[in-house]
């Protein structure tokens, strides 16, 4: 039985032209800062965000952990969305090695923040307390189902923030899935954060790797940041070879994997146990309730089935088209997700 698997865009895998760019590839020692074709995937990501300079990183969690680790000291507070990536999915790191503390505000049904309770949280100086020294926010927003955030939505955010002289850094994992949807190129959506980070192994299928962007001076405290946590590569232009391409070739169909998170939507919408907005589906990944029984139930049965999804709560389901996913493997996979359910019941 084929399986069709949707539990995220990272398992999407390097193309021939990716492949063949890793055994090609250029290599030097990046520890050393001579690595070329980490330079030129570096110099790319800076401008493609509109930022003077960036850091390959192993990882998108990396990533957002040493941004915090350069913006942060110990004991420093970070505003972060209470379903936001950095506070749910990346172990606690800000906390366990920066020593930061993580103050989750609320996020609304588009992973935005409410500028007055971001402000009333903001610590005055005081012996008492702790500095708030970061603004952390995600675009697109995983948890709230992929949702691109406007310059315009995020603005009252960024207004509050600047008042304060609190620096943002953007958790922009699938930032270029922003861009498309919003017809905005990716520095407009990067210009009023101070860092941000994107993901070279999401729908732009590189096997790995995710680049940290900010001023030259961030990049280089960064720099040390990312070697202490042990992120420090060597030869990594086999994978920074493939990210090129990914960057080069991957950016437009995009749009394919929205179109495609839609159409699953509308599929999954005709389903009695399942309750979804089709409109509010803005990129790739789709985010759904149960009516009926639990996803602890589910999931396991639709996956003997052939048909993988992640848990985003006990009554909800995530699946994300990608590259390699098509009309046919949606169909499919909505009439095997009927037949397991109706069977359950
Ligand atoms: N997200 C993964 C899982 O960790 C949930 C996924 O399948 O979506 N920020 C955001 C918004 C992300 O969605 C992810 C990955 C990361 C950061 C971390 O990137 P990696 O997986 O490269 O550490």
């Amino acid at each position: 039985m084929d399986i069709i698997d949707l539990r995220s865009d990272t398992v999407t895998q390097p193309d021939e032209a990716m492949r063949a760019a890793i055994l090609s590839a250029e290599l030097g020692d990046d520890v050393f800062g001579d690595d070329p074709t980490v330079l030129r995937l570096e110099a790319m990501a800076a401008r493609l965000l509109g930022k003077e300079a960036a850091l390959f990183m192993a990882s998108g969690t990396m990533a957002n952990l040493v941004a915090i680790l350069t913006h942060c000291g110990r004991g420093d507070e970070v505003i972060v969305g209470d379903e936001s990536h950095i506070l749910h999915y990346e172990v606690g790191g800000a906390s366990a090695i920066g020593g930061v503390l993580l103050r989750p505000l609320r996020n609304d049904a588009r992973g935005l923040l409410d500028a007055a309770e971001m402000e009333a949280v903001i610590r005055p100086p005081d012996v008492h307390f702790p500095r708030t020294a970061l603004l952390c926010l995600e675009n697109t927003h995983n948890r709230r189902g992929g949702t691109a955030l406007s310059p315009e939505d995020t603005a009252p955010l960024v207004a509050v923030a600047r008042q304060h002289g609190i620096p943002i850094h953007l958790d922009g994992a699938r930032i270029f899935n922003a861009a498309v949807a919003l017809e905005l190129p990716a520095t407009d959506l990067a210009r009023d954060a101070d860092s941000v980070m994107f993901c070279l192994s999401k729908g732009l299928s590189a096997p790995a790797g995710s680049l940290l962007c900010g001023s030259r001076a961030f990049i280089e405290r960064a720099r040390k940041q990312r070697k202490m946590v042990g992120g420090g590569m060597r030869q990594v232009g086999v994978l920074a070879g493939a990210g090129i391409i990914a960057l080069e070739t991957m950016v437009g169909r995009l749009a394919e994997d929205h179109a495609n998170a839609r159409y699953l939507a509308e599929r999954l919408a005709t389903l009695p146990f399942v309750a979804i907005d089709p409109a509010a589906v803005e990129t790739n990944i789709v985010v759904f309730d149960l009516t009926a029984g639990t996803v602890a139930d589910l999931l396991p049965r639709l996956a003997a089935a052939g048909v993988l999804a992640t848990s985003f709560g006990p009554r909800r389901v995530r699946m994300v088209p990608h590259r390699g996913i098509e009309r046919h493997h949606i169909d499919t996979a909505v009439a095997r997700l009927s037949a397991v359910a109706t069977a359950a019941v």
